[in-house]
């Protein structure tokens, strides 16, 4: 392929280390390595400056959940620039896209979760929700109920806010995370941390800790439970089916505010419109981002339901953010919106293709190098292990043969993530089966060769 309109690749590398700071990287090790620019998408593709197409397995970063190279949504965003480019939402103003965008979640959202506040991304969402549990307390009479609980190795974003409900042990090693009122229990991940419990018993076990940690914590000091219906960023796991049953009988027993993470889960994700439905969980509050928009304009929020905003609106909630309810990103989510559900890409995730990735992903679970290959929607992930009888750790420091996985795929053109000794994927929605069946034979390629690296190395030991 000719590429007319950027420089060489090299130009292009060295500027990127000269000057762009690049998120969750040492930069200093990229900046010497080079890294992969991507220049243009289509469908389930991607393209760099060297002409190379790539499987888009991450569907970017867990959000184009419609696919690349959709021009309604260009022609939506163009058309609301030439409108109205921006306004604001703050001062007795309202605008078309923002209110259309709001009646429009209010519909697809279960239950009573008819009301949207915006922000720019999931992670402002997540500190808006914060602070909105925290008001809604205080404006109930108890302002002493403020702890939020939350789960270690779960993802919230990497705001202060967003990176203290998180659970994420790395970033709390930086920058004096977690901030206060913030504490975190256990998370149901069977495969690492089950021991000899069956996933069902595992499941209820760690739901019970909410219950443990409520009660430790005293019930009239916790303003709310926040959680990804399937945890993400922390390695695609998947809760035994006994867990969120668990966890709903109890933020109703103490009531407590229940906050589902849907930044990835929703739109889709699992095929239905919200992770929550999939999992049979009533929440109070929603976090939405990435997938709205099928991230082709930065967008977040906050579905909450009736009693949570009228209580709010009682009085006035001093948060907001410049680009709350941005017109342009409005209008591009509403034209996602009606892409995702005129061409039922939901049901046709639920119906076909999130069982035949199931199927095929499931069958990596035969190589000798994976432990465990699970997937719920279009999330997916396995555990590289050098025992698979005993679910067993590598001896080498986690993430060793993660990573080395993780280069033999990318060299594949296959984009597969690994967090840990996890690799995931979280492809678009739209993908094909004939789109995985090379997917998963990139996969096992890239498998074989990581197999055959460690087993060339001496890296197939397990952990004492
Ligand atoms: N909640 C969840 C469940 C997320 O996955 C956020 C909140 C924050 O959203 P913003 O838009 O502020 O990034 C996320 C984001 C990874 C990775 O390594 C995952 C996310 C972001 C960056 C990296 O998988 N998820």
């Amino acid at each position: 392929m000719t590429l007319t309109n950027i420089a060489p690749t090299a130009e292009l590398q060295a500027l990127d280390a000269a000057h762009h700071m690049h998120p969750f990287t040492a930069n200093g090790a990229l900046g010497k390595k080079g890294a992969r620019i991507i220049t243009r998408a289509q469908g389930v593709r991607l393209t760099d400056s060297n002409g190379e197409e790539l499987i888009d397995g991450m569907a970017g970063l867990w959000c184009v959940n419609i696919g690349y190279g959709r021009s309604e949504l260009a022609e939506a965003a163009a058309r609301q620039m030439r409108e109205l480019p921006y306004y604001n939402t703050f001062f007795q103003t309202s605008h078309v896209p923002a209110l259309q965008l709001a009646a429009k979640l209010a519909e697809l959202a279960p239950g009573d979760l008819n009301h949207v506040f915006f922000a720019g991304s999931g992670s402002e969402a997540n500190d808006t929700n914060l602070r909105m549990v925290r008001q809604y307390w205080a404006l109930k009479g108890q302002p002493e109920r403020r702890v939020v609980i939350s789960r270690r190795n779960g993802y919230h974003g990497s705001t202060m806010g967003g990176g203290s409900l998180g659970g994420m042990a790395a970033m709390h090693a930086q920058g004096g995370l977690p901030i206060p009122g913030i504490v975190h229990i256990d998370q149901p991940y069977w495969y690492g941390e089950g021991g000899d419990m069956t996933p069902e018993a595992f499941g209820l076990a760690r739901a019970r800790q909410l219950e443990e940690k409520i009660l430790e914590l005293g019930p009239e000091t916790v303003a709310a439970f926040i959680a990804e219906p399937v945890q993400g960023a922390g390695g695609v796991i998947i809760p035994p089916e006994s867990y969120w049953p668990e966890i709903q009988r109890i933020v109703e027993k103490y009531g407590i505010l229940l906050i589902a993470d849907e930044v990835i889960t929703g739109f889709g994700r699992l095929g239905e419109w919200f992770g929550s439905q999939a999992y049979g969980i009533r929440p109070h509050i929603m976090t939405i981002a990435k997938g709205l928009s099928s991230g082709y304009q930065p967008i977040g929020g906050s579905i909450v339901c009736d009693e949570v905003a009228h209580v709010i609106g009682q009085d006035e909630f001093n948060h907001g953010y410049t680009y709350s309810g941005h017109p342009v990103a409005a209008a591009v989510a509403l034209e996602n919106l009606r892409i995702l559900q005129e061409e039922r890409i939901i049901e046709r995730v639920r119906e076909k293709t999130a069982p035949y990735l199931a199927q095929a992903w499931a069958a990596l679970g035969d190589h000798p190098l994976v432990g465990e290959a699970v997937s719920r929607g279009m999330m997916a992930s396995l555990a590289l292990t050098p025992d698979k009888a005993t679910r067993a750790q590598f001896a080498a420091e986690s993430g060793t043969a993660g990573y080395i996985c993780r280069e033999y795929s990318f060299g594949n053109n296959l984009v597969m993530r690994h967090v840990g000794d996890r690799m995931i994927i979280a492809p678009p929605l739209v993908i094909t089966p004939t789109d995985i069946d090379e997917l998963i034979a990139r996969a096992r390629k890239t498998l074989d060769q990581t197999h055959a690296h460690l087993q060339a190395e001496g890296m197939l030991k397990a952990a004492a």
